[in-house]
């Protein structure tokens, strides 16, 4: 099986052909141990030589039947509008927990509980039937992962979700006013004024594209017109808490460790509005907002308010920020068109990746504190890295180990490079070698993260990398392919490739964390609904004139109610308990022709609203399967004409 010559070189001379034989041991590691385990002597013929790895492959990447991965992976899912649940290392989907786009499986966008959560219009329609989640992050407590919630934003509708991480549902969805293309989210890891607050009260989000303030179609050729703004959401209400108003444009957002600075980076302050104008200027910025100062402001009362919006906007202009000893917001001056701001585990550095710029930019935060405070005369002096690390600079992950790893878009490749070793560089020593290694991914990755990457425990194991493009690596679909996920050991000093997996496109952002920073919970609390049937002898029919209420109870295999009767015309509310107590035992319920079907998890309830216009019988039937008996578990819904 020598494929060899079929396999041409990658230009910047990593053979392909390493990479497959990194991948072909990976693949029969298991094999290996094995045989040896059963004591068999059947080698695997093709196996290649050991020394093609530097280190071993480490066991458990794909676990065997009944092994858990010990890392949650949480995934943005780009346009279908969802937030996906993996096992990392495996890349196993676990999950994919609907928030801004209507979920079959589960109902959401059918039940009213997930519609009141969407939004919904005058007639009771969904607002919006589209989203494109890109960036996702979890809640801190002391600089890691609480478990509570995590974020997703959608770019198109400029909405921010929250998922409960208990039940891993969506449960709350807010509009940012003012905004387009809603980018960048990261929430706050402690609060810069009150410290025994050590854990996330704020979500900070960037407004990509600039619009005119207010936008209402008289000013779509007054340059001057054109915003973005910077936005605050509390991270328990929900609610917007202020917008800070910038010059240029916001792309992705990072925030501090101490909770004092939040950062976004900008490729536009050109203001141009089309892309050669945006990449005209050789610098951009990377923005970092006082945020103990905008909040002073805005209890101050110096803001100003747009359109219909309640919502407190401070100004964060250059116009308005001139003096650092009150700025708001300092602007950086980074490469062109930056694209990803991360925050080191060490709480010292935010990175910024060139994009248009083969470098990485590297940031102290000290440094802008003191800018701020007026113990630093030049801004530009906060910058104390900025070194060539390849082409097209993304984003950037870390191992603790105060190494970065950053993808190349262009390259298609990951590079590893040493922070400290780079800050030398920079000073002037040219014989600090900061690029530690460069690894060809396949291809063209975007997000990359690593095990815990941006909290105090980053843990350095491993490495996800998400290929834009996964070319020749799965079976051809027809035009359209999955993207490649890849995973890498970064637990040695080299990275290792181990394993590719298919994802449906097109996940942006993503983290993984430690599975014991999760509790998810198993079953619901009854009481969490307030429609809840505690008792399925409070099933029936109950009529308000046209308005009937229908009360319906399931518990394996049956539904509470072996028929129900309604009129045509009448506008029925149906309500649904589950009562049944055990883990995954979920029941659907699906009314054929009337466009209904919704699950209830073990003590959920659910409800739908929906106008009985078609008479006849209609078969409700439990569409999860749950029992012996599931295809059995139905309901008469007779529409009488
Ligand atoms: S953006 Cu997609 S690869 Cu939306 Cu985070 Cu950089
Ligand atoms: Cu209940 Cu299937
Ligand atoms: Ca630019």
């Amino acid at each position: 099986m020598n494929h060899e010559k079929d396999i041409p070189s990658t230009p910047t001379g990593m053979g392909r052909r390493n990479f497959i034989n990194t991948a072909a041991l990976a693949g029969l590691a298991g094999v290996v141990g094995c045989t040896e385990k059963s004591g068999t002597t059947t080698a695997p013929a093709a196996a290649p030589a050991p020394a093609a790895s530097e280190h071993a492959v480490p066991a458990g990447v794909h676990p065997k039947p009944g092994e858990l991965d010990p890392y949650y992976g949480i995934w943005s899912s780009g346009h279908t509008g969802d937030m996906r649940i993996l096992g990392i290392p495996s890349g196993r989907e676990l999950l994919r927990i609907p928030c801004f786009v209507p979920d079959a499986l589960v109902g959401w966008g059918i039940t009213n509980e997930s519609k009141k959560i969407m939004g919904t219009k005058r007639d009771g329609s969904l607002r919006y039937t589209v989203g494109d989640t890109h960036h996702t992050h979890a809640s801190y407590k002391d600089g890691n992962y609480d478990g509570r919630y995590a974020w997703i934003n959608d770019k198109i509708n400029a909405r921010i979700a929250r998922v409960r991480l208990d039940y891993f549902i969506c449960d709350k969805i807010t509009d940012l006013p003012n905004v387009q293309g809603f980018h960048g989210i990261f929430p706050d890891k402690a609060d810069p004024v009150d410290p025994k607050i050590n854990y996330t009260t704020r979500v900070f989000c960037g407004g990509e594209f600039s619009i005119p303030l207010p936008n209402t179609g008289k000013d779509a050729d007054k340059p001057e017109k054109y915003h973005s703004l910077f936005s605050c959401v509390d991270a328990e209400s929900m609610e917007v808490r202020w917008q800070v108003l910038i010059d240029g444009n916001c792309d992705l957002v990072a925030s501090s460790y101490d909770g004092k600075l939040a950062a976004t980076n900008q490729y536009n302050t050109e203001m141009g509005v089309h892309y050669e104008d945006m990449m005209s200027a050789e610098r951009d910025a990377c923005l970092f907002f006082n945020i103990a100062r905008v909040e002073q402001a805005v209890k101050d009362g110096k803001f100003k308010t747009y359109g219909d919006s309640k919502v407190p906007v401070v100004d964060g202009t250059h116009e308005g920020n001139k003096d650092a000893k009150t700025a708001l917001v300092a602007y950086v001056s980074v490469p062109k068109n930056p694209h990803g701001v991360n925050a080191s585990p060490d709480a010292k550095y935010f990175i910024c990746a060139g994009k248009l710029s083969p470098t990485a930019t590297v940031i102290e935060l000290a440094k802008v504190l003191d800018w701020f405070d007026g113990k630093l005369e030049k801004l530009d002096d906060v910058i104390v890295a900025e070194v060539e690390i390849g082409l097209g600079p993304l984003h950037t992950a870390f191992d603790g180990r105060g190494n970065a790893y950053t993808t190349l878009f262009l390259d298609s490749q990951m590079v590893k490079w040493n922070i400290e070793a780079a800050i030398k560089f920079h000073a002037g020593d040219k014989s600090a070698k900061y690029v530690v290694d460069r690894l060809d991914v396949h291809y063209q990755p975007g997000h990359v993260n690593a095990s815990q990457s941006e909290t105090r425990a980053a843990d350095g194991k491993w490495l996800a990398v998400g290929c834009k493009f996964s070319k020749d690596r799965f079976l051809p679909v027809g035009p359209m392919h999955a993207e490649n996920e890849q995973i890498i050991d970064i637990s040695g000093d080299k990275m290792v490739l181990i394993a590719d997996h298919p994802v449906r496109s097109e996940p942006h952002d993503f983290i993984i964390l430690k599975r014991d920073l999760l509790r998810p919970k198993q079953i619901y609390d009854m009481n969490e609904f307030p429609l809840a049937i505690k008792d399925p002898k409070e099933s029936g029919v109950f009529r308000n004139g046209k308005k009937v209420t229908v009360k319906i109870t399931s518990q394996a295999p049956a539904f509470s109610l072996r028929e129900f009767k309604l009129k045509k015309g009448d506008e029925v509310t149906l309500i649904l308990t589950n009562h049944d107590k055990v883990e995954d035992l979920t029941h659907g319920f699906a009314i054929p022709k009337y466009n209904v079907q919704f699950v209830v998890n073990p003590q959920e309830t659910a409800s739908v609203t929906f106008i009985a216009d078609q008479p006849g019988v209609f078969w409700c039937y439990c569409t999860h399967f749950c029992h012996a008996l599931h295809l059995e578990m139905r309901t008469r819904m007779i529409v009488e004409a």
